[in-house]
Order: structure tokens, then C-alpha cells, then sequence
């Protein structure tokens, strides 16, 4: 099946369904991922600076918690433009260690840009890109007996639910020998309205972001959305630390879909799920850690404990 057939297949999927939705993994085409680089420079999306502080002021201590006696690689699934991740590379090559970056992007674009940014800024590292999905690219890395440092960073784990972060960390595992190390992510549970900010943007950054899923289905399935007539509404609920996002119907209508030859109903106010993110406890880190075949290595906080990196291994 190609991406475009998987991308329409999914959509019939979720417009079909009682409870319509279309999954967060389709924001980021080269337009969405566009905004989503404009979203990480809003002030009021911590995760951004509170992660880059992290690597920036503790990529040292992390590095000390490594047990590697021979070159390895440090593999990043999802690397976006890589930035914070130079931190932890910088202190790498202060330190003279030998090792390759892997970085690991579904975005030939974000790659291209990534790898000239770290030639320019590091010019002494031997990196190997690879352009894919995660899922693909990890059956080819499980092949590989080069110790790793895996890194899913940026919280990108809260994007995923229950049943999805367990078969994904299966993913990471197969990837991963013994003394391999996963430092992952994730967004803490904090003031209930400094979430809400972060996700509800005044300028409306946030609403572009998901009101592009509806132009993404218009230019690439022949789509008839009229993104006027949807709204963005996102809640967070401190009692299980989840943020849903979802696009709202301001009218009754219906929209044809050209490359499905489909057309869906929409109520006045009905609601299409697009997101989900997470924000956890350390107590939740650790279970999930545990209940998925990790040993905790150390959780590595900002100074006002709004992110942690999480450092773990088998
Ligand atoms: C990519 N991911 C970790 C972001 C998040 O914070 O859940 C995506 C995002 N959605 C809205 N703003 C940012």
C-alpha cells in the first residue's frame, strides 16, 4: 500500500466512525511541520526551551551514566531540526568519545536541513541519516549489534495512548541489546493552566496546526473541506493528565472526498478528535518503565520540574 492509500484509508476510517477522528501522526506533512516549528518558538510552549535546557545544562551528567567501552551510535527517532539534540552531541565531542549520529526523520526535508545545521555547527561528526518511518526503520536497525543510545525526545511519547506507547516500546526493545540505553521525553503534569496555554494559543498557532489535517485531506485526497466553517478546541483535564484537541463543526454539512469517492456528515458542533497528549507523574514514568521491561536509569528535570528526560535501559 502506498502512504497516499494509507492516509486515505485512515481517513474513511476515522470520518466513518461514530466518534470522528483523525490520528495527531498526520499533522506533519511539510506544511504542518512547518507550523509545528512555529509553535515550538511560541512563549507559551514550554516543552521546547525546558527540554533544551535539560540537554544543555545536564547532557554532561547524562553522558556519565553511560557504560559504553567501544564506539556506538546515538539514534534519534523523529529529529525534527535536531537542535536541542546538538546539546547532548556538543558535549559528546568536548569529551572526545567516538560514535555516529543516526538521525531518524519521516521528512526528507527536515533531514536535509538537520544534517546541513550539524555539519555547519559540528563539523567533526559522523552522521547517517535515515528517512522513514520509525517502524520500518527499526527492523532495519534491530538488525544492528552497535551498541545505541536510543532518543525519543521532545515528548512525543504522550502523543501515543495506552496500547500504543506498550507495542511502540516493544519497537525500542527489539531495537535494543543489553547495556543499550532509551532516553525518552516526557511532559510532566504541572499548573493545570500553564498546560492549557500551551495548547490553546491566542494567536491561533495551535488551530492552524489541526485545521491543516482538513487542507492536507483537500490537497492530497481532492477534499471539499470549507476550513471556515470547523473551529479547534482543546481541553486539558488535570485528573488524568491527558490534552484532547479536536476540530468542531460550526454548521450542519457534508463533505465530499474526491479520491474516496466519499462524502461525510457533519452535525452542527460535532467534534473530530485529533490529539492526544499526555502529561505524566514520575510515579506514572516509572510504571510505565517497569511494566514495559525497563530499569530506570535516572530522570534528568528542568529547573521548575515542568519536563523530565528519562533516562532508562534493559
Ligand atoms: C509533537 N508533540 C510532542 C507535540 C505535543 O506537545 O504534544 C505536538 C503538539 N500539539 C499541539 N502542540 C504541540
Amino acid at each position: 500500500m502506498t502512504d497516499l492509500q494509507t492516509f486515505a484509508r485512515d481517513i474513511h476510517k476515522g470520518l466513518s466512525a461514530p466518534q470522528k477522528h483523525i490520528s495527531s501522526k498526520y499533522f506533519y506533512d511539510d506544511i504542518g511541520s512547518g507550523i509545528f516549528q512555529d509553535i515550538m518558538k511560541m512563549p507559551e510552549y514550554y516543552p521546547t526551551p525546558c527540554e533544551f535546557e535539560i540537554l544543555s545544562l545536564q547532557g554532561g551528567n547524562m553522558l556519565d551514566k553511560l557504560n559504553f567501552d567501544e564506539p556506538f551510535q546515538v539514534v534519534e527517532f523523529g529529529a525534527g531540526d535536531g537542535i536541542k539534540t546538538r546539546q547532548l552531541l556538543k558535549k559528546l565531542v568536548e569529551r572526545g568519545t567516538e560514535f555516529t549520529y543516526v538521525p531518524i526523520d519521516i521528512s526528507a526535508r527536515a533531514i536535509e536541513e538537520l544534517v546541513a545545521n550539524m555539519r555547519a555547527h559540528l563539523p567533526e561528526i559522523r552522521i547517517s541519516p535515515m528517512i522513514g518511518n520509525y517502524f520500518t526503520m527499526m527492523e532495519e536497525l534491530s538488525q544492528s549489534r552497535v551498541p545505541s543510545l536510543l532518543l525519543f525526545l521532545g515528548g512525543n511519547i504522550g502523543n501515543y495512548e495506552n496500547q500504543e506507547v506498550k507495542s511502540l516500546l516493544a519497537d525500542f526493545r527489539k531495537c535494543m541489546n543489553p547495556g543499550d540505553y532509551l532516553l525518552t521525553g516526557f511532559d510532566l503534569q504541572k499548573n493545570p493552566a500553564t498546560i492549557r496555554c500551551a495548547y490553546d494559543d491566542p494567536k491561533g498557532i495551535t488551530k492552524a496546526f489541526n485545521i491543516n489535517l482538513l487542507h492536507r485531506i483537500n490537497r492530497e485526497l481532492g477534499g471539499g473541506f470549507k476550513t471556515n466553517q470547523f473551529d479547534f478546541y482543546s481541553h486539558y483535564n488535570p485528573v488524568n493528565g491527558e490534552v484532547r484537541s479536536y476540530l468542531v463543526s460550526l454548521v450542519p454539512q457534508r463533505v465530499h472526498v474526491q479520491y474516496l469517492d466519499k462524502c461525510y456528515d457533519f452535525d452542527r458542533n460535532e467534534i473530530i478528535w485529533t490529539e492526544l497528549s499526555k502529561k505524566y507523574t514520575l510515579p506514572e514514568i516509572e510504571s510505565v518503565a517497569e511494566t514495559n521491561g525497563f530499569r530506570v536509569v535516572e530522570h534528568f528535570l528542568d529547573c521548575k520540574a515542568y519536563f523530565t528526560d528519562s533516562l532508562w535501559t534493559l
